[in-house]
């Protein structure tokens, strides 16, 4: 069809600090929850697609862990997913939180970008914030990445959905001419698996306090599709690091893993048609943080 000759196909990869709104964007863009968010930072673990379809054309994003100086060792492959996504793509969406000055961990994010900069979009994110300071991050930009061209710097609210078409727009003028790759219906690549698995870690995670969201894993252990195919039965495990954060996860009473249960269905009922029945169940899996074997499993190196 010819209207479709002019329509631009990229890959996006979304980078910027722990709790930027990386994840945030990529669902208000997608306009589904493709990759959970929380207040608590690296929450995504993973690299994350979402697909964006527009009249311009398709954006393939790339959600990835933020960019944390650390050298643990879950850090350290969290950062290594991040980089790796930065190898191969048409484009790079950099959100920087306004509300925060960018400090030292900022710098070495703008680093990786520094060779990119001509694939480089900037979103200043949160301005709904009264704490936002947009100009900061403007000046922050134009020293760290100097060849990123003003109006490649675009100012946003990911969770208000404002701002949004316009950081689209700028990154399709990246996008070469290309035939979308997935059909109109795709959103995202995610198995039912990691799916399950994440929208129940991000159900945990939001219920959690202090140290515990870090230490928590979902996994998977049985999918029964039931009642010729109608019926999702699904049975999961969600792992702590140590006994006293299982009692914690557990509640009084088992008041905290059955709030989880209870909106994790919730959530998964949303996203799949079939009716999803849940067993959850807490399990200890100790310092899996500093396990390789654990670490390869959840987070495979790219
Ligand atoms: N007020 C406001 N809050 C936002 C906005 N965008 C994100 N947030 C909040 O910021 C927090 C972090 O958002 P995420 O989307 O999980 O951030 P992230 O960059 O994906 O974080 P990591 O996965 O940890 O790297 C959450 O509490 C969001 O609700 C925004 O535009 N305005
Ligand atoms: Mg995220």
């Amino acid at each position: 069809m010819e209207e479709n000759q002019e329509l631009r196909t990229a890959v996006v990869t979304i980078v910027g600090r722990p709790s930027a709104g990386k994840s945030t964007f990529l669902n208000t863009a997608c306009q589904e929850p493709v990759s959970i968010v929380s207040p608590i930072p690296q929450t995504t673990r993973n690299a994350i697609k979402g697909i964006v379809n527009t009249s311009l054309g398709q954006l393939i994003f790339i959600d990835t862990p933020g960019y944390h100086d650390s050298e643990k060792k879950l850090n350290l492959r969290l950062r290594s997913i991040t980089e790796s996504q930065l190898q191969d793509m048409e484009a790079v969406l950099y959100i920087i939180d306004a509300t925060r000055d960018p400090g030292e961990e900022e710098q070495h994010t703008a680093a990786l970008l520094e060779k990119l900069q001509d694939k480089v979009v900037v979103a200043i994110n949160k301005i709904d914030l009264p704490a936002a300071k947009p100009e900061k991050v403007r000046a922050f930009v134009s020293a760290a990445l100097p060849s990123v061209p003003a109006a490649r710097i675009f100012e946003m609210s990911a969770e208000k959905d404002q701002g949004i078409n316009e950081v689209l727009r700028g990154l399709y003028e990246l996008a070469p001419v290309a035939a979308p790759i997935y059909d109109e219906e795709t959103y995202t690549d995610q198995d039912l698996t990691f799916r399950v698995q994440e929208v129940i870690r991000g159900e945990a995670i939001n219920r959690l306090e202090q140290e515990i969201p870090h230490a928590v894993y979902v996994t998977v252990a049985d999918v029964e599709r039931r009642n010729d195919g109608k019926k999702l039965w699904i049975r999961a495990f969600l792992c702590v690091e140590r006994d006293s954060q299982k009692g914690i996860v557990i509640g009084k009473g088992a008041s905290k893993i059955k709030e989880i249960r209870a909106a994790a269905l919730k959530k998964l009922n949303q996203i799949y048609i079939q009716k999803v029945e849940l067993d959850l169940q807490v399990k200890v899996d100790k310092n899996w943080r500093q396990k390789d074997n654990t670490i390869n499993r959840l987070i495979p190196e790219q």
